[in-house]
């Protein structure tokens, strides 16, 4: 007999991701998935972006790590919601988890949802959660490789910020090459460099975030 186990979680996890939308849809939120490798800068240009957007938005964050509550309280100092999902030993995030998370915030005071997805390049890709898009955050300091050495993440992004640009100097990072990479995969991607250090980038970052996340009427 066909044993299809796979197959069925996906289905399943798609299903309640369409679920999360259409709620999140019927209140005016729009989310974004935030992926990237561990130590990218999800969360630092979260931190250093969320006084930016809260000048416009109502902002909440759901944090995914497989230990500790530290991403949710580095968020929360920014003054925004924030809940963390500890995943226990699983790579990524499923829409499960974001649908309980959901519960701890107040989804009536904001209309934008960021999802840190748990760092890692690769499990995330697979696991809708009910975004609007994906956001993949890789620093500079992984390598200029990481689009085409990762497809399945890259291909679904919807904005790459190259983070870290600071550090440039100290790294023999091919910005062309990268961007190439990133285009190859998904040519419709926009590409931000940002670093969440000096702040450079962001407030176009801030910009994209507004332009993509207005809700039709
Ligand atoms: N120099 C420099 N350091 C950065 C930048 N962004 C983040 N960092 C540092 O990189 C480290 C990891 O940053 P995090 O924001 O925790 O990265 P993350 O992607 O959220 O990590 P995980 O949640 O563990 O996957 C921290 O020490 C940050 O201070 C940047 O733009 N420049
Ligand atoms: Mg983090």
């Amino acid at each position: 007999m066909k044993v299809n186990v796979m197959s069925d979680i996906l289905k399943a996890n798609d299903l309640l991701a369409k679920d999360i939308e259409t709620l999140l849809g019927k209140k005016g939120i729009v989310a974004w998935n935030i992926m990237g490798s561990p130590g990218a800068g999800k969360t630092a240009v979260l931190e250093r972006s969320i006084p930016m957007l809260t000048e416009t938005h109502g902002v909440a964050v759901i944090e995914g790590d497989l230990a500790t509550a530290n991403d949710a309280e580095r968020i929360a100092r920014t003054g925004v919601q924030s809940s963390q999902i500890n995943t226990n030993g699983a790579c990524h995030l499923d829409a499960a988890m974001v649908r309980t998370a959901m519960e701890t915030i107040d989804l009536d005071t904001i209309n934008l949802l960021f999802i840190e997805n748990v760092g890692n390049l690769v499990c995330p890709a697979g696991f809708l959660l009910g975004e609007k898009g994906r956001i993949i955050v890789s620093s500079i300091t992984e390598g200029d490789d990481k689009p085409e050495k990762y497809p399945s993440m890259f291909s679904t992004a919807d904005l790459v910020l190259m983070n870290k640009m600071d550090l440039v100097s100290s790294t023999d990072f091919r910005e062309e090459y990268f961007r190439k990479g990133v285009k190859k995969l998904r040519p419709e991607a926009d590409i931000i460099a940002v670093s969440a250090r000096d702040g450079s980038g962001l407030r176009e970052f801030v910009d994209w975030i507004t332009e993509h996340s207005r809700v039709s009427p």
